[in-house]
């Protein structure tokens, strides 16, 4: 047995001893796997547990080291007979079955991914949660810092498990992190430099009794923050608001409602509340809408509360730059071109009623709207809202058509069986001016293996249009 895994980061290890055999729960495609082998390569003894079967599992491991045990199917509590330090436990194990509430009874430490990442880590943590909006967040906030010329790793729920890059961080590093209520449900010590609450709304009901127990588990992102961190807050979201007066480090507000805020949205330009110097035109940002105002304000903040901590000034000019070349994330909201006057906008990423409404408000104007997939049981009649006035017509795809053209009756509408027939008919709807988008309000699996699937093909219909390959009229 090695020498176990304690913590050589910025964990004080409190109430936790050295891991010498470990307990993984729930392998994943990303989190489990990364955990194991960070493990296996510091010869902790880890035996990984997953409820799918070993078939189900093949992809994952073949890529986990040859030392970590796998035990795929049931996950039977009498598994922790044979004795663990920890059981780490991934984003997608609610921490309700038998397993888990088990090794609790016992004594044994359940912690999650990002608290075994944090003992790990070094430098300083931006941590980013709330319902909409974190990841864009996060990576426009670690595009900051990178432009900065500052050391920035940017992981967690966007995608990258922290624990796979915590050995490249240093004193100097900062690590912007992604944090879903999932994975701040089992930190212990985590504590973040800065983190951010961005909104409060519905969302995993069904895995939370409510959305006081959902604001909890967000709220645990603070509980270990003191006097001298951050916590920066929407002051135009009624949750997220309320919470501030219940941390204990400072708290710094944005909204693009009030001017009361330390920074705040007027008139397409962001402001610092102190002293009211203007910071951006949001008109010079790549990415749309004024939810992208608020990430930018996250940003903003965020860089100015570590820069604070390290002793420095921000260059408000430099950050400004920054923000204006985020580029934005793939499949949301991405501007892929103009074609005969007709901007192309590719979300896919869009799979909920709300996000389509987000993107809905984010251009003037009007437009074709292409919608349609797998149903996920949202009240889809909430699109009525957005479309009315801004969608002269609708392009219906996927197997959900009929059912879209149903509740949404009242307005115009075509059928379309491929993206690029979705394509030209869209052209055939829309006018010199109009905005042509991908904002599906549903998933992908009927027509593709995942969203991203999806927003490349509508890219490809679009680059055949442009080249002439695929004729409209
Ligand atoms: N499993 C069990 N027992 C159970 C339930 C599940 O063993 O009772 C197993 C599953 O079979 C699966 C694994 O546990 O193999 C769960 O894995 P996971 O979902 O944690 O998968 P990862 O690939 O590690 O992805 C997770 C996050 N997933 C969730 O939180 C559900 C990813 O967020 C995240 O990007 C990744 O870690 C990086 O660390 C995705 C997500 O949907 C994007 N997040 C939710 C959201 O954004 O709304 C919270």
């Amino acid at each position: 047995m090695g020498e176990g895994v304690g913590g050589e980061g910025k964990g004080k290890m409190k109430g936790t001893n050295n891991i010498h055999k470990a307990l993984v729960v729930g392998l994943g495609y990303r989190t489990g796997l990364a955990v194991s082998n960070f493990l296996a390569a510091r010869q902790v003894a880890v035996v990984a547990s997953d409820s799918k079967s070993e078939a189900d599992l093949a992809d994952v491991i073949v890529k986990l080291n040859p030392a970590v045990r796998v035990i795929a199917g049931a996950q039977d509590p009498a598994l922790l007979d044979e004795g663990f330090d920890a059981v780490i436990l991934s984003p997608g194990v609610p921490m309700t079955i038998p397993l888990v509430t088990d090794a609790g009874r016992r004594g044994i430490p359940v912690i999650a991914e990002v608290e075994l990442a944090f003992r790990h880590m070094k430098g300083s943590i931006v941590g980013i949660t709330g319902t909409d909006g974190k990841s864009t967040t996060t990576a426009l906030t670690g595009h900051v810092f990178r432009e900065l010329g500052i050391d920035t790793q940017v992981g967690g729920n966007i995608g990258i498990p922290l624990i796979s890059f915590v050995d490249k961080t240093t004193d100097e590093s900062v690590v912007v992190a992604e944090l879903s209520s999932f994975q701040l449900e089992t930190i212990v010590d985590f504590k973040p430099d800065v983190a951010a609450l961005l909104n409060v709304t519905p969302d995993h009901l069904d895995r939370y009794d409510g959305m006081e127990e959902y604001l909890e588990a967000k709220m645990r992102i603070a509980m270990n923050q003191d006097g001298g961190d951050y916590f920066i807050y929407n002051k135009d979201d009624v949750m997220s608001s309320r919470s501030s007066s219940r941390v204990k480090s400072r708290a710094l507000s944005f909204s693009i409602e009030t001017g009361d805020a330390d920074i705040f949205y007027r008139d397409g330009a962001v402001y610092l509340g102190e002293g009211g110097r203007r910071i951006l035109r949001t008109g010079r940002m790549k990415v749309l809408g004024l939810h992208n105002v608020q990430n930018a304000m996250v940003a903003i903040l965020a860089a100015r509360a570590v820069l604070a901590k390290r002793g420095k000034e921000p260059d408000y000019d430099a950050i400004a730059e920054a923000v204006y070349s985020f580029p934005g994330l793939e499949h949301r909201l991405e501007r892929i071109g103009l074609y005969q006057g007709r901007e192309f906008i590719n979300d896919s990423k869009a799979t909920t009623v709300n996000a389509v409404l987000t993107a809905l408000r984010s251009f003037p104007g009007t437009g074709v709207l292409i919608l349609g997939g797998r149903t996920k049981g949202d009240d889809y009649s909430r699109l009525k809202i957005g479309l009315e006035g801004k969608i002269r017509s609708l392009v219906l795809i996927g197997e959900s058509k009929e059912y879209f053209a149903k509740i949404l009756g009242g307005f115009r509408h075509v059928f379309a069986e491929t993206l690029d027939d979705a394509v030209v008919k869209a052209m055939r709807e829309s006018s010199d001016g109009d905005v042509i988008l991908l904002s599906p309000a549903c998933a992908s699996f009927d027509m593709f293996k995942n969203y991203e699937e999806r927003g490349t093909e509508f890219i490809k219909s679009f680059r055949r249009l442009e080249s002439g390959a695929l004729s409209w009229t």
